[in-house]
């Protein structure tokens, strides 16, 4: 990658990029406002996303095979740490530098299953808020009953780079071999940085921790110090995983070490003196790609269909059409919430609830978060209903129900098309060579 200012940057591309650079700088922290150069906007919605947890099916099924508790919780953080390389950086690695995603429109939805020698696994992801924005997903194999569940937003400032603080959280839900009784682990966000973003390559890096708290009393936190940080050596991180009560941070039961885009190991004991259990190379797992219904079978709100014309266009380079297209969306949007506002009703989420403090299920998740405080995550924004719109949960009732139409009455409005499949009329407009 040049090491040159805007080293990476098409040279036709060099003046919007500086203008880019110099407007992040003032920012107000809302990612989707940021406008961005053509040769750096993604195809990709950001609900498509959500499906980078479950890319390596085995990791994601192999905790549930397992009856051992301990070897459990080391299953989860191994499947954790290989989820990283996909969620943070298989898009930089297959497109040269990390894009801007397309910011999803409220209701949009990213519908799939795997298929595989670990029967069905479902994923469905929804955007369940605009503003703030704030995408739900929940990830479902009945086979081996193992379900992720979660929901996240993104709070930005900018000092020397892009700063991205996520909040939300995960919930992995499992039944050991044989039990009755569901397995809980509430698995924190990281944070992380634009790096390389002067040179026109931006890729992420992470920083701060992620833990992972379960119910059976297994306590995981995973430090990041990537290049610039601490060690100076590119996505590298340390994890350690304890027993509750039993060890600590300091004395641990396995702790990991490594880059985790490239490879770690893991060691009984602690990781000066232990004894290498497992060395562990992310690129050597099997990526298992979503397999998502054809556009043409795709409900209106499905995200690769509601964005089609915007995506085309991209690619084309087209950048008068990517504005007219996503204006049409845009557009729509703010006819139907101003609808939903006139008429006091909000927009139903087909698949996600608020979720109810009387569940079992949130009863587990509020003794898990006591835990996580207490590990000296004293900042943690992972429970911050006034910034996520509300604390998700997947609503089986609802999803029950669901069927395509999801939105009979108004699905063709909330992206402007009309019922028929057409392009509602819309004035055309024109801008610069960059969008949003
Ligand atoms: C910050 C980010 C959007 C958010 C992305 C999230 C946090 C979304 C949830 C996923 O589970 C994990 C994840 C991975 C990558 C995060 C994106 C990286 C870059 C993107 C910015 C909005 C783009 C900034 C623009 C530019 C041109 C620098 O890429």
């Amino acid at each position: 990658m040049p090491e040159v200012e805007g080293g990476a940057v098409p040279s036709q591309s060099k003046g919007s990029w500086s203008s880019f650079l110099k407007s992040i700088a003032s920012f107000n922290g809302d990612l989707a406002s940021l406008t961005a150069p053509a040769f750096i906007l993604s195809t990709q919605s950001l609900v498509e996303f959500s499906a980078y947890w479950a890319e390596n099916q085995s990791l994601f099924i192999a905790p549930s095979l397992e009856k051992d508790p301990a070897k459990r919780a080391l299953l989860v953080l191994k499947w954790l740490l290989n989820t990283l390389k996909q969620q943070y950086c298989s898009r930089s690695e297959k497109l040269g530098s990390e894009k801007k995603p397309l910011n999803p429109f409220l209701g949009e939805l990213y519908l799939g299953k795997w298929d595989d020698q670990f029967g069905e696994t479902t994923l469905v992801s929804e955007q369940v808020s605009h503003h703030p924005p704030v995408t739900a997903y929940c990830i479902t194999n009945e086979k081996h009953r193992v379900r992720l569940q979660g929901y996240n937003g993104q709070k930005a400032s900018f000092s020397r780079t892009i700063h991205v603080k996520q909040i939300g959280h995960a919930l992995l839900t499992l039944h050991p071999p044989g039990s009755e009784l569901a397995e809980t682990y509430l698995i924190t966000l990281p944070a992380l940085h634009i790096e390389s973003l002067i040179y026109g390559a931006p890729f992420v890096e992470l920083g701060k921790f992620i833990n992972i708290v379960s119910s059976t009393g297994y306590v995981a936190k995973i430090d990041f110090a990537g290049k610039g940080w601490l060690s100076g050596t590119k996505n590298s991180f340390t994890a350690t995983l304890w027993k509750e009560h039993e060890g600590s941070e300091k004395s641990p039961l396995y702790a990991a070490t490594g880059q985790w885009s490239d490879s770690f190991v893991i060691k009984e004991g602690d990781a000066k003196r232990g004894k290498e259990v497992l060395s562990f190379k992310p690129s050597d797992i099997k990526i298992a790609k979503l397999n998502v219904a054809p556009i043409e079978e795709q409900d209106v709100l499905e995200s690769r269909r509601a964005w089609s014309k915007v995506s085309h266009s991209i690619e084309k380079g087209d950048m008068d059409a990517v504005a007219h297209h996503k204006s049409r969306i845009e557009n729509a949007q703010r006819a139907l919430r101003k609808k939903e506002q006139e008429e006091k009703r909000d927009w139903d989420r087909v698949f996600f609830s608020q979720a109810d403090p009387k569940d079992k299920l949130e009863q587990t998740f509020a003794g898990l978060v006591k835990i996580t405080t207490s590990l000296g995550a004293g900042s943690w924004e992972g429970v911050a209903p006034e910034k996520t719109a509300g604390v998700w949960r997947y609503d089986e009732n609802k999803a029950a129900k669901a069927r395509k139409p999801f939105h009979p009455k108004e699905g063709s409005l909330a992206v402007g098309e009309n019922p028929d499949g057409s392009s509602a009329p819309i004035s055309r407009v024109t801008t610069q060579q960059s969008t949003r």
